[in-house]
């Protein structure tokens, strides 16, 4: 397979790629494509919530916890100390890469630092999801939100706590006793999870490493570096549509905070776009089109979750959301991507604005009864009804396409420098 040529990496200080909207955005290809490049993929939070998914040729790869960047052989792989990482899902996700032909020795390391994430987690997220009943999250239930809560409330349990196992055993035996008292009684046998950890805390002891400094001496020694972003802006725990949300910063912000570089290494952000907008899991979605609109959006993009299996939710693509992610995360460049899910429509519109009694909205409402009432203003734009997925040049696509990239473009002040136009790494036009 002809290797994806792309507009490239920054040469003087690490890249990151983060999501613009909701998620699922196609993270997972650029990073992918990006790897090839780069010395060093490292993620900076979240954990096995997300589903970033590669195609080369034939092979299709799930990444869930994982850095993207394993992929190329010759990348190093970071779970940074931001990411939450449930040990037995690290080797499942491990071993499916290895079944694949995928060689990970010695280019995958876990910082000390990051936090665990327990079956205990997996089911008090369930719980909690059932406690708001109709005002569910609709979590990926992977434990993601109640072992942040764990690390914010400062009860939780840290990587480099598994080697002394006997302050590891006392902490865990509270965690649970504390978590009974708030959620009541539930099936959790705490001496066999014990058991099963003094196993896996061997069998993790070679990846672990001090991430700061790993990182920190790769920035140094000048090697190239990349921060896969996971989850996305909309989802932010502090910017995104609260409480429908993650429980992690999926900004900016959370690059330097979950890996601990200094903001000034950072030299590019690349925000990726999807050329319209999906959403899984509850929450106000003001360009949502709950009709054959976006069950074509549905049906042709194949918008199914990665992790759950979820339908996505679809819509129109809502430039109100890209200029707010845009002026939070200072994109340098964008990646629009799944150009080609549009191919067949007449007519394309793009949501340029949000009004409330007739006045147009200046930023993004942090109200969600203010959200949920927006009356979404939108431009529309002539279909180019054509099969761009050989496209590999900007001059190829049809000139309505070229349009709605420049649009794109010019309604948030960003340039594009990659367009997917299929799900394999070798589609996509890069701009250099
Ligand atoms: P959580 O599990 O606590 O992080 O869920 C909180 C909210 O964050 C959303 N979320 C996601 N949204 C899009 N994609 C995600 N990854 C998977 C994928 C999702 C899947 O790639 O398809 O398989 O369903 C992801 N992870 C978390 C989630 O839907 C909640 O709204
Ligand atoms: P991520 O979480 O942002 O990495 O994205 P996901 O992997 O969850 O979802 C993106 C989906 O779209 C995956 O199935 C990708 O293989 C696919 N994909 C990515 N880019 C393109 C593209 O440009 N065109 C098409 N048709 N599919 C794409
Ligand atoms: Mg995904």
């Amino acid at each position: 397979m002809a290797s994806q040529k792309s507009a490239g990496m920054s040469s003087k200080g690490v890249t990151v790629v983060l999501g613009a909207q909701w998620g699922d955005e196609g993270k997972g290809k650029l990073s992918d494509i990006l790897s090839q490049e780069a010395d060093v993929c490292a993620r900076c939070q979240g954990g096995n919530n997300a589903g970033h998914t590669i195609v080369v040729g034939k092979t299709k790869y799930d990444f869930h916890m994982l850095p993207s960047g394993l992929v190329n052989e010759n990348c190093t792989s970071v779970v940074g100390a931001g990411v939450v990482v449930h040990v037995p899902s690290f080797f499942e996700e491990l071993s499916n890469l290895e079944k694949k032909g995928l060689d990970c020795t010695g280019r995958l390391f876990v910082s000390d630092r990051a936090h665990l994430v327990f079956d205990i987690h997996q089911i008090i997220d369930g719980l909690k999801e059932l406690e708001l009943g109709r005002g569910s999250i609709g979590t990926t239930r992977k434990g993601i939100g109640p072992t942040y809560s764990s690390k914010a409330s400062r009860s939780g349990l840290r990587v480099h706590h598994l080697y002394n196992f006997e302050e590891f055993s006392e902490k865990f035996r509270t965690l649970v006793e504390n978590k009974h008292k708030r959620y009541g009684a539930f099936e959790y046998d705490v001496e066999a999870e014990l058991a099963r950890y003094k196993v896996l805390a061997e069998k993790l002891k070679p990846y672990v490493i001090d991430s700061v400094y790993f990182m920190n001496k790769a920035i140094k020694d000048k090697k190239k570096v990349l921060v896969e972003g996971a989850n996305a802006l909309m989802l932010d725990l502090d910017w995104g549509t609260y409480p429908y949300v993650t429980s992690s910063n999926t900004t900016i912000g959370g690059v330097c905070t979950g890996l601990g570089i200094p903001p000034q290494t950072i030299q590019k952000v690349v925000g990726v776009v999807k050329a319209y907008t999906t959403r899984v899991g509850g929450g106000p979605f003001p360009t949502e089109q709950l009709n054959e609109i976006g069950e074509y959006l549905q049906r042709v993009g194949f918008e199914i979750g990665v992790t759950t299996g979820r339908k996505r939710r679809c819509g129109w693509l809502d430039m109100v959301v890209v200029n707010y992610s845009t002026i939070i995360n200072g994109y340098t460049s964008l990646n629009i991507t799944k150009l080609d899910i549009l191919d067949q429509l007449d007519e394309i519109k793009i949501g340029v604005a949000y009004k409330v009694d007739g006045k147009t909205l200046e930023g993004f409402p942090a109200n969600l009864s203010l959200l949920e009432n927006v009356e979404v203003v939108y431009e529309t734009m002539p279909g180019w009804k054509t099969d761009i997925s050989k496209c590999r040049a900007f001059a190829d696509l049809p000139v309505n396409a070229q349009k709605y990239i420049h649009r794109i473009e010019e309604i948030c002040g960003v340039p594009v420098e990659w367009i997917g136009v299929g799900a394999d790494r070798d589609d996509m036009v890069a701009i250099p």
